[in-house]
């Protein structure tokens, strides 16, 4: 059996698959890391890790036979894939199988911030109903204009929601997608001014560091809403406060943070936010998937097979 580096504590469901396979070593559970480096670094030829945990440089230069960096989760922004492939190290990660899930939480923000759903729970649940009468108006998603950021695999199925809940859909990106039946921008201020609502679903990374800045967040308005489920740092976390707090903004839906899982304490009191503790992939179902995808591709490779899903 190979012997593959496991960086963190993962799913049960994904520790007990790869203590079935291969011959495990956990960094996380070393009283002195550097020493189990050192005592089975050449024998590594796998790393199971996350993409916010990453292999850092340092570890990877302790495992001389590393061929494979297998990641939980789409986004690896911990990971230099570039530095890896000068190394000859494969790094995968799990695309697609938690593409519904993040397009149902996407879509789960968007209702809750919109219809005021955990206010309206809150008013209900402290007897409001009765006392004060029936809950305030709130909007509605139907003929409204989304603006998608990003739209890859998660982007194109929120896309294809939003159309199911009658909205129209457009795009931002890099690259127009042709193919695709939706109005594409490229540039990001037109677009935010012309829609109600902005989802930012990009990867993180310098490319997309505070793409979303005040001029997009003034450009979208007092009555527009700001979803982000991608990576917190794409947008500017102070201006959306400020903007919030200053009726420039109409209100915010967020899964993701810069510095998680430290939330800003600002929005604790605001009443046009939705706030989740980056849980968009976060189903049993899913994650059991995402678990999966990482021990076969560290088998796939580890056996001589092409990885399932290797990073290109
Ligand atoms: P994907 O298929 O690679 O899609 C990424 C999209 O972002 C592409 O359409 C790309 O289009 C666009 N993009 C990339 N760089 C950009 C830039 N600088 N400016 C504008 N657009 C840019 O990835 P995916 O599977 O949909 O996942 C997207 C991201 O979602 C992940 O990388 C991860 O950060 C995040 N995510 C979050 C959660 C969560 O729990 N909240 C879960 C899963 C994923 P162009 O190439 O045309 O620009
Ligand atoms: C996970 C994610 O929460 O896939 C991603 O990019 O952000 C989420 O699915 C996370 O990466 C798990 O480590």
């Amino acid at each position: 059996m190979s012997d593959v580096l496991i960086m963190r504590k993962m799913l049960q469901s994904v520790i007990d698959a790869l203590d079935a396979n291969f011959n495990t070593h956990k960094l996380y559970e070393a009283d002195d890391p550097n020493a189990l480096l050192t005592r089975i670094g050449s024998r590594i030829k796998g790393v199971a890790t996350n993409g916010h945990v990453g292999c850092p440089p340092e570890i990877m230069n302790k495992l001389p036979n590393l061929s494979i960096i297998s990641s939980f989760g789409v986004g690896y922004d911990a990971i230099d894939v570039a530095d890896c492939r000068a190394r000859g190290i494969v790094v995968t990660n799990t695309p697609d199988v938690l593409t519904d899930a993040m397009a149902e939480i996407t879509l789960g923000l968007m209702i809750a911030l919109c219809r005021k759903i955990p206010q309206a729970d809150a008013y209900t649940r402290a007897g409001k109903w009765e006392t004060d009468g029936p809950y305030a108006l709130t909007g509605e998603l139907t003929g409204k204009t989304v603006g998608i950021i990003g739209l890859g695999r998660i982007g194109k199925e929120v896309a294809r929601r939003a159309q199911a809940f009658k909205m129209r859909v457009v795009f931002h990106g890099r690259n127009d997608q042709a193919h695709e039946p939706f109005q594409y921008y490229p540039d990001l201020l037109t677009m935010a001014r012309e829609v109600d609502w902005l989802v930012s679903i990009v990867p993180g990374g310098a490319a997309t560091k505070h793409l979303i800045n005040r001029e997009v967040i003034d450009a979208l308005g007092p009555d527009g809403m700001l979803v982000n489920v991608g990576r917190g740092p794409s947008v500017d976390e102070p201006e959306l406060i400020k903007a919030l707090q200053e009726g420039r903004l109409g209100g915010a839906a967020l899964d993701v943070f810069d510095e998680e899982p430290k939330v800003p304490e600002a929005f604790y009191t605001m009443d046009n936010v939705v706030l989740s503790p980056h849980q968009g992939s976060a189903t049993t179902k899913t994650r059991w998937a995402m678990g999966d995808l990482v021990v076969r591709n560290l088998k796939a490779h580890l056996d001589g097979l092409p990885a399932i899903t290797p990073v290109t």
